[in-house]
């Protein structure tokens, strides 16, 4: 039998809990750093992504699709349509440098770590682990011919960036629940689940929680009634999660360096994220004078 689930309390007291590689503290956002990430968030313009793209098509039996939300990559981009970072094989072409951590978010991930590093040793702490990664996802409504579907909601995934991960989550109260891997006609097993509060801080790690079960944000609650930024077209945001990782730094490559196949099929992003972050202009510069080296970007003097 699997132990019992767990369950988070509902709007109320702040709760911490502990169960082996799995921390979780409702309160651990300061009310000055919240309202400063809320005002960096107003800033972003999240990218609508495709699961596929022209050189990495949809397997037999799929269809091309968009993601169900908006999001943004923080310290490296995984495109979706090359598939994320996925070790051991898929590790080559998979990570994009992307802009650093704005100094608030910085800021959570040094204590994030000093606390990972208290609870994680051995096996479940790779050697140069630190968090340089973050997944930005945007949780809410999209307007669909008119009508407001709610798409708050992730499959079950397992993160495979090496070592902890931690996740951060503003807005509405979410349910996430690790689940025992699926097997056709059988029903998953929920081992933990959790309700992640406005503020709180989630970290999982060690076999249990990355490797033997999968996740899932099962759902997005609408009782406060948060509405977060950016302003989207068609889509209104009730809940952001912020999920910090370790990708190995030798994996993270400027786009300059992808393969050409990969490089044709994420420079659309590359020019939508442009319009509005010099970090991805001058990437973009750059990946023009390394392919092109004779024809300089200023004009010569
Ligand atoms: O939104 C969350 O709480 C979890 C997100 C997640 O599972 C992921 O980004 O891999």
């Amino acid at each position: 039998m699997p132990p019992p689930s767990r369950y988070g309390r509902g709007p109320g007291p702040k709760v911490r809990q502990r169960t082996p590689g799995h921390h979780y503290n409702g309160s651990f956002l300061p009310a000055a750093d919240r309202a400063e990430i809320l005002t960096w968030l107003a800033t972003l313009k999240p990218l609508w992504e495709e699961r596929y793209s022209k050189h990495f098509p949809p397997p037999p039996g799929q269809t091309q699709r968009r993601l169900l939300r908006p999001v943004y990559w923080l310290g490296n981009w995984q495109f979706a349509c090359l598939d994320y970072y996925r070790p051991p094989k898929g590790v080559k072409d998979r990570c994009v440098r992307a802009e650093p951590f704005p100094p608030v978010l910085q800021r959570q991930v040094e204590k994030i770590e000093a606390l990972a590093r208290r609870m994680f040793r051995g096996p479940d702490m790779p050697p140069r682990w630190h968090l340089n990664t973050c997944l930005v996802n945007f949780y809410g409504s999209r307007l669909e011919d008119g009508r407001w579907v709610d798409t708050a909601r992730v499959g079950e995934h397992k993160d495979f960036e090496p070592g902890p991960v931690a996740s951060l989550s503003l807005g509405e109260r979410a349910l996430i629940q690790f689940v025992t891997s699926t097997r056709p006609g059988e029903r998953d097993a929920v081992v933990l689940e959790q309700w992640l509060d406005d503020g709180s801080l989630e970290l999982f790690g060690g076999v249990q929680w990355k490797e033997q079960t999968f996740h899932r944000v099962q759902r997005v609650d609408t009782r406060e009634g948060h509405v977060l930024p950016p302003e989207l077209p068609d889509f209104q945001t009730r809940r952001v999660n912020f999920t910090f990782r370790y990708v190995p730094d030798e994996h993270v490559i400027p786009f300059a360096k992808l393969s050409p196949e990969a490089r044709e099929d994420v420079r659309p992003y590359m020019r939508t994220l442009a319009e509005s972050s010099a970090f991805f202009r001058a990437e973009l510069a750059r990946e023009q004078s390394e392919s092109n080296p004779s024809s300089p970007q200023t004009p010569a003097r």
